[in-house]
């Protein structure tokens, strides 16, 4: 038995010398790995299209297919609010107008991490900086530096590759707290038929969403702790070594929610996107992408999405597209 104490913050967890990419891309930089998608990786990309189909990954906003939305536990679902419609005018609340045009307006309220959204770089940070070294401070009152605008003004375009982790292990989806490693990627690509490859944009399933609108929501939420990737360094620096830019989940936040052994939460959050600059897209439908991949056996494809432009958001809603 080593003496060591067991690390219970991030800080401890990740030691003073962490994988980083801090400075890689010049001391201003706010989108992080996302600069690896260069134009080589753009044509990567397109040369994987062969049918032609395409799948959106966006889950539905408002209680659509469900009655609620998935979200973080201490998030609430979006409010959409109807402005204007024909009730209005049918119930004499507002005159009739001069030329007869009638119209529905609607606003909403929400997390922007409140739905299939890519997390800003700056949204999670440790030890009082944020992404390439920022300091903390300028998160206060709106992200000044890394954002999720940078990310949505530059848009994400490359190769994507599916990886089907319920489907490797036999299940409809990953039990909770679930855990996987980067060999077990490699490991369930290859079962698939495909390589992960350098720069390649992992798409990973674990069925969890699809459990959100097959069960009931309490047992959805009861002992929370979403199964997903589990921090090691080894995993770290495998990211780091096969320079992925991003990573999109059917989670609600991306990775296995709780460290069994340490406690600590959301470790991923901090040792791939504060330090590598790995971006995040999360409550992602891959479903559908799924079925089809599984059907021809064919998991690449070329991923396209760019996050709405919300100035200082720690995240924003996406539509991601893929074209296979
Ligand atoms: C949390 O930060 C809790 O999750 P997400 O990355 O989904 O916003």
């Amino acid at each position: 038995m080593s003496d060591k104490p067991m690390p219970r913050t991030m800080a401890e967890l990740l030691g003073d010398a962490p994988a980083l990419n801090w400075g890689k891309w010049g001391p201003d930089d706010e989108v992080g790995s996302l600069n690896y998608l260069d134009s080589a990786q753009i044509l990567r990309g397109v040369a994987s299209v062969r049918s032609g189909e395409v799948f959106t990954l966006q889950v539905q906003i408002g209680p659509g297919r469900s009655d609620s939305e998935p979200v973080w536990p201490d998030r609430t679902p979006s409010v959409r609010t109807q402005t204007m419609d024909e009730g209005f005018w049918l119930s004499g609340r507002v005159p009739e107008t001069h030329d007869g045009r009638h119209w529905a307006d609607d606003k909403i309220e929400m997390f922007l991490q409140g739905s299939t959204q890519y997390d800003a770089l700056g949204h999670c940070w440790y030890d009082g900086h944020l992404w390439n070294g920022y300091d903390a401070s300028l998160s206060i009152g709106g992200l000044a530096k890394a954002s999720v605008l940078p990310i949505g003004e530059r848009g994400v375009v490359g190769r994507g590759v599916l990886i089907d982790m319920a489907r490797h292990r036999g299940k409809k989806s990953l039990d909770k707290g679930e855990s996987f490693t980067h060999v077990d990627l490699m490991d369930a690509a290859h079962a698939q038929g495909i390589e992960i490859e350098k720069r390649d944009i992992l798409l990973i399933r674990t069925g969890w969403l699809s459990r959100y609108y097959a069960i009931p929501h309490e047992e959805f939420y009861a002992d929370w702790n979403e199964p997903g990737l589990r921090y090691s360094r080894e995993l770290v620096e495998w990211f780091q070594e096969m320079e992925i830019p991003n990573i999109a989940t059917d989670t609600v936040a991306a990775e296995q929610s709780v460290d069994p052994v340490t406690g600590v939460s959301l470790i991923l959050h901090c040792a791939l996107m504060r330090n590598l600059g790995v971006a995040l897209t999360e409550i992602c439908w891959l479903d559908d992408l799924a079925e089809a991949c599984a059907r021809d056996g064919r998991w690449s494809f070329l991923y396209t999405a760019a996050p709405l432009k919300v100035v200082g958001a720690s995240g924003a809603p996406v539509n991601p597209i893929v074209v296979r």
